[in-house]
């Protein structure tokens, strides 16, 4: 390590004194004046990590959903997953290390980690479109140069594609082709042999819209679509040619507004879908005949998934399981549905992907969405070579088996996608025959509401049983439950944050008048009993 190298061009990168940032559960996140010390520091972490895993790391430039003006940064571990926990906390203390400190810090990680520094590192970078990606990534460039690594910039790239590349990178080739069109291939070629099953592929499944939230998905989408047209022609709003990046449009508005995103015409019983602002998420919805919009969100897409799923597996195979893996933001009627109806094992971890994905590796066939889109399937290797062995088989288990195989190939296997998730929807609808009305009526959500609390410190909540208990402060729990109490089917809980300084409260119930009275009434017991600060939470009918 050349110290001396480091700290000259550290300095070119220089820390805004004071400033205190956290890698939270999407990285850093911040506005992006204040990130360009950070992605440098990332770019010396994740050579440091290369080298200590003698493997291709990757680094990811993007804010996600949130506004243009900020930007975040990720690091992507060898096998496409989320950061180690351990490196996480190396994140932290080096994006807040001092100047002169840096050195030392830099040290402290090498040695606990027993990196071997000799070693080589190769760090793979993409970024999403926001005007400072560029500069900032080419921040995370100089950081892995100074540490005496190799880098390759992708360029733009969704952030799923970013992890896409780094599985392909550190598996030999075996899982893909680490380029774009690599990435195209595989994924258009499952689709269409997919399609190409589906006995009623009328036109009513040929087409559908996308809202891209002014974001790389449109980029990406539009390269990708020439190589699935024979399957499904997707036409695109929101693309970034005129609007700002997430704004009035995109997965989380949708989401959280309950409502259809601007610059997007819906007729009736059309099936829309919405991208993040790194595609990494997907919500459908429609508007039916009388105008009104219906969300289609993760819960329904795990539904839609793991029922498919559990088909094939039945159809080949014995003793194989499946599980699906939800959070506490689950809507109750989809967990419900999932017991009771289709008889599959539901789990509930913490919020964050990582979560999630570790959780669902569990299993053979494990589905994982978050309620707002977040999600994929993983497959063990006990599904592949139960493929491999279908040969044998009779022609209809070998039919199923030959599915199975295309939907393994189009889930994008390192991390939920919203183009891969949109394509494997698609091709189940299709050999399904569902229209987007019956999807949406294998259950009815259970009316909910979610609100933010501010507090003076988010920290004095901490909460247990994934997220549906509070823990402290003394008093919360109980009073929470007194409240659900009151109302039927009910059910709420508070977390704080992991990407806001806030503490959110979730409650759902029979009716969403109802829904909405907890949601207040449990704002207040958080604003009173969690040090609250500003105006007391207002009912929901003032907010909108
Ligand atoms: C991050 C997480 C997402 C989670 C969200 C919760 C990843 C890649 N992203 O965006 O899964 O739903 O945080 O945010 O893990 P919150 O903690 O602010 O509610
Ligand atoms: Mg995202």
């Amino acid at each position: 390590m050349d110290l001396g190298a480091i700290t000259k061009y550290s300095a070119l990168h220089a820390k805004p004194s004071g400033l205190v940032l956290q890698y939270g559960t999407a990285g850093f996140r911040t506005k992006a004046e204040h990130l360009d010390h950070v992605m440098f520091r990332m770019g010396l972490l994740a050579a440091l990590r290369s080298k200590q895993t003698k493997s291709t790391v990757g680094v990811m430039v993007t804010a996600s959903h949130n506004p243009e003006e900020d930007n975040g940064v990720k690091l992507v571990d060898p096998l496409g997953e989320m950061l180690a926990p351990s490196w996480e906390e190396h994140a932290t203390c080096l994006a807040n290390a001092e100047e002169q400190d840096m050195q030392r810090v830099l040290i402290d990680i090498s040695e606990k980690e027993a990196v071997n520094l000799q070693q080589d590192a190769f760090v793979v970078v993409g970024r999403d479109t926001r005007p400072s990606s560029e500069k900032l990534s080419q921040s995370v460039m100089d950081g892995v140069t100074v540490l005496g690594g190799q880098f390759h910039d992708y360029g733009l790239l969704t952030t799923p594609q970013l992890h896409y590349m780094v599985y392909c990178r550190n598996t030999g080739g075996r899982y893909g082709k680490a380029t774009l069109e690599g990435y195209y291939q595989k994924l258009s070629k499952a689709f269409v042999e997919l399609i190409k099953q589906a006995s009623c592929s009328g036109d009513e499944y040929r087409s559908l819209k996308v809202d891209c939230a002014n974001g790389i998905g449109a980029l990406k989408l539009r390269e990708m679509e020439h190589y699935f047209s024979q399957g499904l022609s997707v036409q695109l709003f929101n693309d970034g040619s005129k609007g700002k990046l997430n704004h009035l449009c995109g997965a989380d508005f949708v989401k959280s507004h309950q409502k259809p995103p601007q610059g997007m015409e819906i007729k009736s019983n059309e099936r829309c879908c919405s991208f993040d602002g790194d595609a990494d998420r997907i919500v459908y919805y429609y508007h039916d005949a009388d105008g009104h919009f219906h969300l289609i969100d993760g819960d329904k897409i795990a539904t839609l998934i793991s029922s498919f799923l559990k088909e094939l597996l039945m159809e080949i195979g014995e003793n194989l399981n499946i599980g699906v893996v939800q959070t506490a933001y689950a809507n109750g009627s989809s967990t419900r549905y999932l017991e009771e109806v289709m008889k599959v094992p539901v789990y509930c971890t913490k919020t964050g992907v990582k979560h999630l994905h570790h959780k669902a590796q569990e299993f053979d066939i494990g589905v994982y969405f978050e309620a707002n889109g977040h999600g994929t399937a993983l497959f063990s290797t006990a599904v592949e070579m139960k493929i491999k062995q279908s040969e044998q088989l009779e022609e209809k288990k070998r039919k199923a088996a030959k599915m199975l195989e295309n939907i393994i190939d189009l889930f994008n296997q390192a991390a939920g996608d919203a183009i891969s998730d949109m394509l494997v929807i698609e091709a189940i609808l299709a050999l399904k025959g569902l229209t987007v009305q019956q999807w949406d009526a294998l259950y009815t959500d259970l009316p909910n509401r979610q609100l933010k609390v501010q507090v003076a410190d988010r920290r004095v909540i901490s909460t247990t049983n994934a997220e549906r208990q509070a823990v402290t402060p003394p008093g919360l729990q109980e009073a929470i439950n007194d409240l659900v109490k009151k109302y039927k089917l009910s059910r709420a809980f508070v977390r704080p944050s992991g990407t806001e300084d806030v503490v959110r409260v979730y409650a759902e119930a029979d009716s969403q008048e109802s829904a909405d009275h907890l949601a207040h009434e449990v704002s207040l017991a958080v604003f009173q009993l969690a040090g609250g600060i500003g105006e007391r939470p207002q009912p929901v009918s003032c907010l909108y």
